[in-house]
Order: C-alpha cells, then sequence, then structure tokens
C-alpha cells in the first residue's frame, strides 16, 4: 500500500518543463503545421518576359485568355499544398483586383473587359478546395504618382486595408523588402502592420523580420543548416536596413523574437511565366533537395508556380508538382520506428506522461522530456529486426520553444559489435529530416549533444527513400555554387606547373585519383573536366567515377565513363551522373590516359555540379 501511494504522489508531482526564451504564438504553431503552399506571381511582367516591370506598362497587355483560378487551387490541391499566396500587386504596381487607390489595375486592363477581380475569382477558389488565401503586396510602386511622398503610406494602408476586407480570410500577409536602390519611400511600418491586424488579427506577416514569420535570406530554397525560429528583429526593418543574410539563414539561438524561416523559391528559373522556361522547370530531385533543405531544416516551403499566358499552371509545372508529390510520399512512406523498444540515459520524473514512447504514438501534443537541469541525453532505438535506413525526422516540441543546439546519430555496426558515427546536426526545431548515408544495423541511438534547456522531443521516424534519378535541366545547374566549396586534396606527388597564359596545371600520377572534397554534404549532379586545352600534355581518356559520405567509404558513380573525344580536341568535358548522390567526396580514377605509354596525367579544374 505505502508502496503504491509512493508511486502515485510521484506521478503527480512531474511538473511541466518550464518554457524556454521566445515562444511561437498559437498561429504560428499552425503556420508551422502548413508547411509547404503554393506562391502565384502573375502580373503584366507575364506578358512582357521581365521579372520587374516598371509600372509604364500599357494594363492592356494584362490579358490571360483562359484564366481559371480553379485550375490553380486544384494543383495546389493535388500538389499536397494548404494554400496560396498571390502577388495582388508587384513591384510594378498593377493591381489583380479593380483597386480604388489606383489605376493600374485588372480594371484597365483587356481582361475580361475591365471586369474581372482575380482575387475575388482566387478567394472562392481557395474556399471551394479547402486551400488558406494570401497576399503579397509590394509596398515598393513604380506606377503609384504618389510613391516616394509621405502620402504614399495612408495609400498603401487603404490599399491594404480594400484587400483584407473584401475577400474573406487571409491567413498570410507577405511584404516584400525589394527595390532598385533608387527608393526615398521611409514607410511607415507600424500603420502596414496594424491595417493588417485590424482585420485579421491572426494574420501571419512575413517580411525580412517578421513580425509572423522571417524571409530565409536566398531564394534558391535553401535554410541553414543551422537554423533557429529566433531572431532580434528591434532596429531592422525589411529591406536594406535587414539582418544579415547569415542572421536571415540560420536565426539565433538568443533571439528575443520567435521569426521562423519561409523558404520562397520558383519551380522556374524567374518568378515569373516565360515561355523561355517551359524547359526549365526544377528537376524532382531538385525539388527534393529543397524539400529537405526548407520542411528538413525548420522552415516552411513557399514554392512559385507561374500560371502561363493562358491564365494557367502550364503542363510541365504541374506535372513536376505531382511527380514532387510522388517522390516525397516514397520517400517518407513506411516508418521504421514502429514497435521499436527504447532506452534513453532520463526520462522526466521516471514519469510516463514524458517518457520516450511519446515519441512514436504518432500525437505531437506528447513528448518526451529530461528532469530540470539535463540537457544532453541518449534515446537508442532498438528496431529487434535489421532494417536499412537513410532518412530521420525528428520534432521538437516547440510550444515550449526551440532548444536542442547539437544531436549526432550512430548506429549499431553487427559486424564489429560497435557503436559507428552516422552524421551529427545542429538544430532540430518544428521539423529535422536528416539525409544519411544509407546504412543497414538493429539499432540506432540519437544523442543530444548540446541544448539550450532540456531537451523535448515529441517525433522520431525512420525512412528508407529511394534515390531518385535525376533529370537535369540545364538552366538549372550550379556550377560551384558560390557557398559550396570544393577543393581538390592533392596526392604527395603531385606537381603544380603555371603555364605561360598563367592557367595552373597539375600532373599526377596513373595510379593517384584526384579527390574532390567539399566544404559540406550536398547533392551532385555531376562534374566538369578541364584539362589541358593545349593538348600538349596527355591526360585521362577513362575513368571511374565515385562518391563518399566520409571520404573513405566509396560508392560507384559511373564505372568505365569516357570524355569523348578528349585526345583530339581537349576541351571542358561535362559529365551528368545518372542519377544525383549525396555526398562530400568525389574521386575520378584514371583508367586509359590519351598517351597509353604515359605513367601521368595532367588536368586544370575540375568543377563540381550541384
Ligand atoms: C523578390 C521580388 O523582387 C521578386 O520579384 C519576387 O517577387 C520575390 C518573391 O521577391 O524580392
Amino acid at each position: 500500500m505505502l508502496v503504491l501511494i509512493t508511486l502515485f504522489s510521484c506521478k503527480t508531482e512531474v511538473k511541466e518543463p518550464t518554457a524556454y526564451g521566445a515562444l511561437p504564438t498559437e498561429q504560428q504553431i499552425k503556420w508551422q503545421e502548413l508547411e509547404y503552399y503554393m506562391f502565384i506571381h502573375l502580373v503584366p511582367n507575364t506578358f512582357t518576359d521581365v521579372e520587374w516591370g516598371d509600372g509604364k506598362e500599357d494594363p492592356k497587355i494584362f490579358n490571360p485568355t483562359d484564366l481559371n483560378t480553379d485550375q490553380w487551387a486544384a494543383t495546389a490541391k493535388a500538389a499536397g499544398m494548404k494554400a496560396i499566396i498571390i502577388t495582388a500587386k508587384h513591384h510594378d504596381g498593377f493591381c489583380l483586383w479593380p483597386s480604388e487607390y489606383s489605376t493600374h489595375t485588372v480594371r484597365e486592363s483587356k481582361w475580361k473587359d475591365g471586369k474581372g477581380d482575380i482575387l475575388k475569382d482566387l478567394a472562392e477558389s481557395c474556399e471551394k478546395y479547402g486551400l488558406l488565401l494570401g497576399v503579397y503586396l509590394s509596398p515598393w510602386d513604380q506606377n503609384h504618382p504618389a510613391y516616394n511622398t509621405p502620402e504614399y503610406n495612408q495609400i498603401f494602408a487603404n490599399t491594404l486595408n480594400e484587400v483584407h476586407s473584401n475577400y474573406g480570410d487571409i491567413f498570410e500577409q507577405w511584404f516584400d523588402g525589394a527595390n532598385d536602390g533608387t527608393s526615398r519611400q521611409v514607410y511607415d511600418w507600424d500603420l502596414f502592420h496594424k491595417t493588417v491586424f485590424e482585420k485579421h488579427p491572426h494574420a501571419i506577416i512575413f517580411s525580412d523580420v517578421g513580425p509572423g514569420c522571417r524571409w530565409v535570406g536566398n531564394e534558391r530554397g535553401y535554410a541553414g543548416e543551422t537554423n533557429w525560429s529566433m531572431i532580434n528583429a528591434e532596429g531592422y526593418t525589411p529591406g536594406a536596413n535587414a539582418p544579415d543574410i547569415k542572421t536571415l539563414n540560420e536565426g539565433l539561438p538568443d533571439g528575443k523574437e520567435w521569426i521562423p524561416a519561409e523558404v520562397d523559391v520558383s519551380i522556374r528559373p524567374g518568378w515569373f511565366y516565360s515561355p523561355a522556361t517551359d524547359d526549365k522547370v526544377k528537376s524532382v530531385s531538385h525539388l527534393m533537395d529543397i524539400y529537405y533543405s526548407s520542411v528538413g531544416r525548420n522552415g516552411n516551403l513557399l514554392l512559385n508556380v507561374p500560371p502561363d499566358r493562358r491564365g494557367q499552371i502550364h503542363p510541365n509545372d504541374s506535372i513536376r508538382l505531382m511527380e514532387f508529390k510522388e517522390a516525397r510520399e516514397k520517400a517518407l512512406q513506411t516508418n521504421l520506428a514502429k514497435d521499436v523498444k527504447t532506452t534513453v540515459s532520463n526520462t522526466r520524473g521516471n514519469s510516463d506522461k514524458y517518457s520516450a514512447s511519446n515519441l512514436f504514438d504518432g500525437d505531437k501534443s506528447t513528448y518526451w522530456a529530461t528532469d530540470d537541469g539535463i540537457k544532453t541525453a541518449s534515446i537508442e532505438v532498438d528496431f529487434g529486426k535489421t532494417v536499412m535506413f537513410n532518412r530521420i525526422l525528428l520534432q521538437e516540441h516547440i510550444v515550449l520553444g526551440q532548444r536542442i543546439a547539437e544531436f549526432d546519430v550512430k548506429y549499431w555496426n553487427d559486424k564489429e559489435q560497435i557503436w559507428s558515427d552516422l552524421a551529427s546536426a545542429t538544430t532540430i526545431g518544428y521539423k529535422r529530416i536528416l539525409c544519411t548515408p544509407q546504412v543497414s544495423t538493429s539499432k540506432i541511438k540519437i544523442g543530444i549533444t548540446k541544448s539550450l534547456a532540456e531537451p523535448l522531443l515529441n517525433n522520431l521516424e525512420v525512412y528508407n527513400a529511394p534515390e531518385i534519378v535525376s533529370s537535369i535541366t540545364e538552366g538549372e545547374r550550379q556550377i560551384n555554387r558560390k557557398d559550396v566549396k570544393s577543393v581538390i586534396k592533392p596526392s604527395k606527388d603531385i606537381i603544380t606547373t603555371k603555364k605561360k597564359d598563367g592557367t595552373i596545371l597539375y600532373t599526377e600520377k596513373k595510379e593517384k585519383p584526384i579527390i574532390i572534397e567539399m566544404d559540406r554534404e550536398s547533392l551532385i549532379r555531376g562534374f566538369k573536366f578541364t584539362p589541358d586545352i593545349s593538348g600538349e600534355k596527355g591526360t585521362i581518356q577513362r575513368y571511374n567515377c565515385y562518391y563518399s559520405f566520409n571520404g573513405m567509404e566509396w560508392k560507384t558513380v559511373i564505372s568505365n565513363g569516357i570524355f569523348n573525344n578528349i585526345k583530339n580536341n581537349p576541351m571542358t568535358q561535362e559529365v551528368s551522373f545518372p542519377t544525383a548522390v549525396r555526398a562530400k567526396f568525389i574521386k575520378i580514377e584514371p583508367i586509359v590516359l590519351t598517351e597509353s605509354n604515359d605513367n601521368e596525367y595532367t588536368y586544370c579544374t575540375i568543377d563540381i555540379i550541384l
């Protein structure tokens, strides 16, 4: 009896962990759960092949021949998106609704003889398909005569008020900080925010500094590998006075405001439709990489799908969206972390309420927690059989703040009977999907090695994603992307010579491969190999190419590849891998040299295609 009483009192006494640092509002949590939604860019630029209109365009050119907002909404819904945000007014000032505060609108266009209203149509379509509606309104307005005068602020506020009064609920207001550097307008952000909140108190306001969510610092689709949902917004404004790009990309562990990252990127090279980009829609593997780098890194993905000149989503884009959805579903299809046995280094108050079983119950409101003061911990997951996996999905209970700063994953090496390192990473936040090398094991161990406060996790999933065969779109290749550095790791015998024209030539022994190391694991689509273009020195003709996560274990990506005609026409060779690979190292191993009797070969540069 005494024992029972003790146990009972023990259970009831375990108090909830204390909240830590900046916290999300209920609305920000709902917003984060949307994860993925559509951006629509459609203004006169769609008809003029430009990215930034100057506001002097004849509004008559805006004339989509068969505009159909139901088609957008149906596509977004089928693609697995939860909302649509539309450029109600871009930098050229053109309004997609017949605004009372402008003379540069759909009313002045040819579309529907000036009687149309795209916001009205879209609001109805979103409602019909169960999607939320958001609006982009650019404060920078190159058409409005009052722009650059103090009066403009009130005019812009009136414009905002009009949009927020007449089209039902608006879940997100997008404020773009961009301008061409000539704007003298000082914006009244307090007035703008007040105007939005008056009509939609729960709206999420996007800008470089929120207050609802923040720009991620690039338009390529990549949140930082470290991505805190907190930043310091005080003293900053959108545009030129925004925090630096690194802060936007990675957030700050000690940031005073909860302003999570939204990752905006276009499915095409530009934000607006152009027939010139019909064949440049991003590949599935590129979109998957973006997905892992946005939703998989604690950010929401706002994917732009620009309607064409009919006013509909082009089949190339919608087909790709469906392929992308299928790839996501296949990657995260069978959660291997079901019916597993878990051993954790600590459970808060040894209580069931905070036990590790909460990680696998599919209920986001229950979580595993440690005792006060315990900021490092381990979670061992025993699958009870051998499983093969390459993705680990983790979620923090962000209601009480984002806490985890560093963690690692080890797997049980059944052969050697030891724990082997698999991956290490920094933040988790709302959701983190780790792409790891594929391993077979019966057990994994997640170590939380640094946390700002007691770690609280509500979900742990494990998957084996199939490799994607990549169809690479030329326009989307990024060669030696500036933020990914790669270096050639020379053998100790390498000879470096400077040619008369200044180019550096490397001479290597035939048996020595070329190894290139990147400063981080990346999705690699191929490489460019530049020989000595004068043809004076021999080079590689046939080769094997390998990739590796750690520079020790290698997998083949190309076997017995050939540099076509390199002997007679020694020019840069571009090699696309049959499948894009995730790796940190690439190795090119010569098999046949152009000068068959030579025991050494030369080359000038190697570029990695990401
Ligand atoms: C940028 C704009 O300048 C682009 O045109 C596009 O609208 C993008 C989403 O935001 O700042």
